[in-house]
C-alpha cells in the first residue's frame, strides 16, 4: 500500500505506508503508526526543532522514500555556506583625518611634501583602525597592514593610484586578527584634496561572502559584508540579490544587518561562524511575539524596516494592508513605491522611530499617494525652482529604476512664454 505525504506547501513527496511509521516515529515517539490508517489527516509533532508538519493520506501513488527525510528535515535549522568574494561590495567605513591622530613611529621616504596621514576604521571600536599615508606628488599610499605605527615593516602595503590625475587605490588587501579569527578583508580609498588644506577621503570595504539560500520561501543570492571586526550586527550590511518579484528591483538590496530576519513573513534567528575563508549562516525558523503594522500609504511595494538592540530586519515585498511583524522597535525605515501601470518606482529612507508591540496596533504613515511639490526661492533676478515628490507623511521621494523626462516648468507673462526649463537629476 501506498501513501502520498506533504510536508511543504506546494512540495508534495511520495512515500509508502511503512515509511510514514518510521518518519513518525522519529520526530514523535509516541506516535502510534497504525492509527495512521485510520484517519484522513494526522499530524505531527516534532518536538525536538519545534516544528508541526500535516501528513495527508491520499491515493495509491509510487513511492519514494528517500525524499521525505530530506523533507521532514526542512524545519531544521537551515545552513548556508557563503564564499569569500572580494570586490563585488562597496559599502563605506569611516575615515577619518583630521581628529585622529596617527603618529607613526617609522615612516618610508617619501618623494613629496604633501602627505596625508589617516585612519581608516573597521568595526565599532574607535580603537581597531587602519593607519594610512598618502604621498600626493607620488600617487602612492603606504598602509599600516599590521597595526604597530611602522610604515615600513608590512610586506605588500604600498599601493599606486590607478588613475593618473586622483588619487584612487583598489584592491587593498587586509588578513584581520578579529575574535571570529583571521578574516580577509579587501579596501578601495579615495583620497581628494582641494588646494592646499581640505583633504576628503572614502574608504569602502568591498569584500565579502556571497551564497545561494532558500529563504523566505525563494531561493536568492544572500551576501554578509562585515565591517571588519569579524561580528555581524547591525553595523554591517546584508545584501540580497534581486528576484522576479519585483520587475524594478533589477538591482541587489542592501540592508541593515541583524541576527534576526523577518523575510516576507518568515522569521529567523540567524547565526554566524567563520570556516576558513567562508562564512556559516545558520537560520532557525523562530516564532516571535507579533504586532500590526498599518500601512497608512498606498502603493507600497516594498518595505525595509530595521532597528538597533537586536531588533529584527524585515524586508517584506508582498504587503498588506495590515501587515503582521515581530513586536519591536524600528528607527529605520525604507520604501520603494511602485506607479501604477509598473514602470517607475519611487524609493524613499528615513528615521522614525516605530514601536510596535505585542498584540498591539503600529501605524506606518509613509507612502503613496505622492504629491508634487514645487517650491522656488529668488536670488537677485534669478528664480530657482525646486520639485519634490512628497508621501502621505511628507517624506520626500526619488524616482528609480525607468528614468522618465525631468518635469518641465513653464513661466508665463501676460499669457507669453518668457521661460523654461528642465530639472536636473537629484
Ligand atoms: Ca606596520
Ligand atoms: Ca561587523
Amino acid at each position: 500500500m501506498y501513501w502520498c505525504v506533504g510536508l511543504k506547501r506546494g512540495n508534495v513527496v511520495q512515500i509508502d505506508a511503512t515509511l510514514v511509521r518510521c518518519v513518525a516515529s522519529r520526530f514523535a515517539p509516541s506516535f502510534q503508526g497504525d492509527r495512521a490508517v485510520d484517519r484522513s489527516c494526522v499530524k505531527l509533532y516534532c518536538r525536538e526543532a519545534g516544528f508541526r508538519a500535516s501528513v495527508f493520506f491520499v491515493a495509491l501513488l509510487i513511492a519514494a522514500g528517500v525524499a521525505v527525510a530530506q523533507e521532514a528535515a526542512s524545519p531544521e535549522p537551515l545552513v548556508f555556506r557563503l564564499e569569500h568574494v572580494p570586490d563585488e561590495f562597496s559599502v563605506h567605513l569611516y575615515i577619518d583625518t583630521e581628529t585622529t591622530e596617527v603618529a607613526f613611529k617609522q615612516e618610508p621616504e617619501y618623494e613629496g611634501s604633501v602627505i596625508t596621514r589617516g585612519a581608516i576604521f573597521l568595526g565599532s571600536d574607535p580603537e581597531d583602525f587602519i593607519g594610512f599615508a598618502c604621498d600626493h606628488a607620488a600617487h602612492k599610499l603606504y598602509v599600516d597592514k599590521n597595526g604597530n605605527l611602522d610604515l615600513t615593516d608590512d610586506p605588500d602595503n604600498v599601493y599606486t593610484s590607478i588613475d593618473s590625475f586622483f588619487l584612487e587605490f583598489e584592491g587593498i588587501r587586509l588578513q584581520r586578527n578579529t575574535e571570529a579569527g583571521v578574516l580577509p578583508y579587501v579596501l578601495n580609498v579615495e583620497i581628494f584634496s582641494f588646494g592646499f588644506s581640505a583633504v576628503y577621503c572614502t574608504a569602502i570595504i568591498t569584500s565579502g561572502w556571497r551564497g545561494t539560500v532558500e529563504l523566505g520561501g525563494t531561493e536568492r543570492i544572500f551576501a554578509v559584508v562585515d565591517n571588519g571586526d569579524g561580528m555581524i550586527t547591525n553595523d554591517d550590511e546584508f545584501v540580497f540579490g534581486p528576484t522576479d518579484t519585483l520587475e524594478f528591483a533589477n538591482w541587489d538590496e542592501h540592508v541593515p544587518a541583524s541576527q534576526r530576519l523577518f523575510l516576507n513573513g518568515h522569521a529567523y534567528d540567524l547565526s554566524f561562524e567563520f570556516e576558513e575563508e567562508d562564512l556559516v549562516v545558520t537560520a532557525a525558523a523562530s516564532s516571535e511575539p507579533m504586532g500590526t503594522l498599518n500601512l497608512e500609504g498606498e502603493h507600497i511595494a516594498r518595505l525595509i524596516l530595521a532597528g538597533s538592540d537586536n531588533a529584527f530586519t524585515i524586508l517584506a515585498d508582498s504587503l498588506e494592508r495590515e501587515m503582521a511583524v515581530p513586536a519591536g522597535i524600528y528607527d529605520h525605515q525604507e520604501l520603494y513605491l511602485l506607479a501604477e501601470g509598473g514602470d517607475t518606482a519611487f524609493y524613499t529612507r528615513a528615521a522614525h522611530e516605530i514601536t510596535v508591540r505585542e498584540g498591539a496596533q503600529a501605524a506606518l504613515a509613509m507612502g503613496g499617494p505622492l504629491r508634487n511639490s514645487l517650491t522656488y526661492r529668488r536670488a537677485g533676478r534669478t528664480l530657482t525652482f525646486s520639485h519634490e515628490f512628497l508621501g502621505v507623511g511628507g517624506e520626500t521621494y526619488d524616482p528609480v529604476g525607468v528614468r522618465r523626462p525631468a518635469p518641465q516648468v513653464v513661466v508665463y507673462r501676460d499669457g507669453k512664454q518668457i521661460a523654461s526649463g528642465a530639472f536636473e537629476y537629484g
